[in-house]
């Protein structure tokens, strides 16, 4: 049998590499067809008040640790009441034994609201205010990564993501360790860099550009793509073209440029089942503290975006199961998943429904 020929990634189960995490993943389209019969999740809620007097990320009310916000009026940071991380515990102390190791975990964690209106979202956002957001998140790897080795810059969003609040926020936790996703990053990205002598996800970037089938967005200075081995339906990778280390090294222009396509990304992630789509980001950068010293040629700054949905608004992706236990498998194959993004509106569903609703009148 001749494989090539026979070969359809979108009926045939193959095996992808992921490069910045040294593992594979199943790519099972077929399994879209199976039933589902399974559990359907609350839609996001639809209808969030601009102001809601309890909620303690508003301006003007009282947080859980009975401080009260200011009146702002862009972003807003303050430190997280309940923090994962604290710069002062203790040590643990060391155990002999090389199965119960541990050591101190010190930090800062903060939480940044995005807008003081809470039924915004970023993708609504005007494209200056999410200008502030990206220079307020490079302010604070600058801040708290002159002496922590890693910032992580994250946003939860959904409660089907586990966020505990529906006002557009983010949070950054900073500490004094490189922790496991970006450190397993590191090294891929290092290899790659001592194998091919250049940074991995700038030849990648440059391939996909020319491939074109995983594109989801593109602008002159970033690029917005399904990757190949995406392991989430619906997972993007955004990307500069250019070589950077870190968010600090933008300059104005790609930072203007970033706010247009993080909003025409997050657009179309609204417009697929049109609800406000769930998702996790987060950026990886080179690390800092110590390393801002070291060579870091290898790395290349970039986001993830982690969105749970796969069949509608309400049914989900299940990493369970064999994904648990042996190895992450998808439903259906990045190409398809890009190709479906891409060719949604460019225009929000809520903007579009709010222009029908003033034509209708
Ligand atoms: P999530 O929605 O991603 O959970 O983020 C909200 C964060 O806000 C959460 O980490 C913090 C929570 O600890 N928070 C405060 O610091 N003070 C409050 O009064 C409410 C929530």
């Amino acid at each position: 049998m001749n494989d090539l020929d026979e070969f359809d990634p979108k009926e045939h189960q193959h095996l992808r590499y992921n490069p910045l995490k040294d593992s594979w993943v199943l790519v099972s389209a077929h399994r879209m067809k199976r039933p589902w019969a399974g559990q359907v999740e609350k839609p996001p809620e639809k209808h969030i008040p601009r102001y809601d007097p309890h909620n303690p990320l508003c301006p003007g009310n009282t947080r859980a640790n009975g401080e009260v916000n200011p009146d702002y009026d862009g972003t807003f940071l303050f430190p997280n009441d309940f923090p994962a991380l604290q710069p002062d515990a203790p040590s643990p102390g060391t155990d002999q034994h090389p199965l119960f190791q541990s050591k101190a975990a010190r930090g800062v964690c903060k939480v940044m609201c995005f807008h003081p209106r809470s039924d915004v979202t970023l993708p609504l956002m005007k494209n200056e205010e999410v200008v502030e957001v990206i220079d307020k998140w490079a302010e604070l790897v600058q801040e708290l990564g002159a002496t922590y080795p890693w910032v992580q810059i994250f946003e939860n969003k959904g409660a089907m993501m586990g966020c505990s609040n529906p006002h557009p926020h983010c949070q950054v936790w900073a500490s004094n360790f490189v922790p496991n996703e970006p450190a397993l990053s590191d090294r891929c990205q290092r290899d790659y860099y001592q194998k091919h002598g250049a940074p991995l996800l700038l030849h990648y970037a440059e391939q996909e550009a020319q491939r074109k089938e995983r594109i989801v967005v593109e602008s002159s200075y970033w690029l917005a793509v399904v990757p190949y081995w995406a392991t989430w339906p619906y997972q993007t990778l955004l990307l500069p073209r250019r070589h950077v280390l870190r968010l600090t090294a933008l300059t104005v222009e790609e930072r203007r440029d970033l706010a247009a396509i993080m909003k025409r990304l997050l657009t179309k992630y609204d417009n697929l089942f049109e609800v406000s789509f769930p998702y996790s980001m987060g950026w990886h950068g080179a690390p800092t503290g110590s390393h801002l010293s070291q060579d870091n040629s290898h790395w290349q700054l970039h986001a993830h975006y982690y969105p749970p949905l796969l069949r509608s608004a309400t049914v989900k992706k299940f990493m369970v199961g064999y994904e648990m236990l042996a190895l992450e498998q998808r439903d259906l194959t990045p190409e398809q998943a890009a190709e479906k993004l891409r060719n949604l509106p460019n225009v929000h569903y809520k903007t579009r429904h709010d222009q029908e609703m003033a034509e209708a009148k």
